[in-house]
């Protein structure tokens, strides 16, 4: 199959879980195409099957905000006829289902026909996308896609509560490559960041006002007056100064660390012993899943699609959100014994194996087969 993919290309978990789909996708032998603004963030890499498409938008002084979405719609037109591609895959509605719509008007055109699928990923639908600014035009790229898929069945529910929807919804969740998410031996790290073989605690997120990063230092606050510990803050985001203020007013700066945006994540990961994310809201919470391939325990709020993720009582707790004190109680009770950690640990690892990319891969491959057997069934009526 030739698979054409466009994303956010930067470290958001959109754009993580489109760049690995289509690294799995290439490695299977189908011939994969990115079309995005920048070199998405995990392809780094050379790979016979892979292909990128810069958008480029051009300025002029007219534009106070240059057309994003007619340059993604004029390369998807230029890309589809050139590489002959088969399906198109978006991933984050705004603006990618409404470009991918009016590249495929315009493709019919030339008598072209592609169908396109569109997964929704969380934000574009319960935060941006439910804003009136963009509602309309949310919704009726939904309902113009070929195939729509969310990464959890909270998702879904929130999707169709919120938009008139009249296309079918299919879930398919969030994927863990194990090949990248292992323990890796990094005791050398572990050292430098506890020296007196401290618990290490680790929040890895883009610190925006979702993510309730406030939380995850209160909690952790609250946890290093009981058991000695290390909170280790990885990424970047708006609520970033505001922490670190935070953590100098609660006088715990010698024990957090700011890491900023990380690439091996998987190697801090490996030194962890508990992963906090109070969200206000998320979808999925792939930072969580990728924390437990690396057999980290995770405490993380109820919203949105967690509990689909998180076991509680398993592999992790769930709390209400806000409720520091509560994830305090539950980290506590995880780290304060060494058998009741290593459980913990063993658990994650298990709830992350119904995650396996190898179990997730397939299905996205039957859809796209099935989009387009029906798109054809459709356009031969
Ligand atoms: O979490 C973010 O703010 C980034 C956002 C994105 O679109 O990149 O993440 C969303 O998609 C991820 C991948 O499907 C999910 O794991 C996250 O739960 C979801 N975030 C929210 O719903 C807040």
């Amino acid at each position: 199959m030739k698979i054409g993919i466009v994303c956010y290309p930067t470290f958001g978990g959109s754009g993580v879980v489109a760049t690995e789909l289509g690294k799995a996708l290439a490695d299977e032998g189908h011939q994969v195409h990115f079309i995005t603004y920048s070199q998405p963030a995990r392809l780094d890499f050379f790979s016979a099957n892979l292909f990128y498409h810069e958008v480029s938008v051009r300025d002029y002084p007219l534009f106070d905000y240059a057309p994003y979405e007619s340059a993604l719609a004029s390369k998807l037109v230029d890309v589809v006829r050139f590489e002959k591609l088969d399906i198109l895959h978006v991933h984050y509605a705004i603006p990618h289902a409404s470009a991918a719509f009016m590249a495929k008007q315009i493709l019919e055109t030339y008598g072209i026909y592609i169908p396109f699928v569109t997964t929704l990923h969380g934000t574009d639908i319960t935060l941006v996308g439910k804003d009136p600014t963009y509602k309309p035009v949310v919704t009726f790229s939904i309902n113009k896609s070929d195939g729509v898929t969310t990464v959890s069945q909270n998702l879904k529910e929130d999707t169709e509560k919120h938009f008139e929807i009249s296309n079918e919804i299919k879930v398919i969740p969030n994927f863990i490559d194990f090949n990248r998410f292992s323990l890796k031996p990094k005791d050398h790290f572990k050292k430098a960041i506890a020296p007196n073989n401290e618990r290490i605690l680790i929040h890895t997120s883009n610190f925006r006002k979702v993510k309730r990063t406030s939380d995850v230092i209160r909690t952790f606050e609250k946890i290093q007056q009981k058991i000695p510990s290390k909170l280790l803050m990885v990424g970047d985001g708006p609520e970033r100064a505001y922490n670190e203020q935070l953590c100098r007013e609660l006088g715990i700066c010698e024990n957090v660390r700011f890491l900023g945006k990380q690439d091996a994540i998987e190697e801090i990961l490996s030194v962890s012993d508990l992963f906090l994310m109070p969200s206000e809201s998320e979808s999925f919470g792939l930072a969580a899943l990728e924390a437990m391939a690396c057999k980290v325990p995770a405490i993380t709020s109820n919203a949105g699609g967690l509990p689909e993720l998180n076991i509680d009582g398993f592999c992790g707790f769930m709390s209400n959100v806000g409720d520091v004190e509560d994830m305090a109680a539950k980290g506590i009770q995880i780290l304060e014994n060494d058998e009741v950690l290593q459980r913990f640990k063993e658990n994650a690892f298990i709830r992350a194996q119904d995650f396996d990319l190898k179990k997730i891969l397939p299905i996205y491959i039957d859809y796209y087969n099935q989009v387009i057997e029906e798109a054809h069934k459709l356009k031969a009526v």
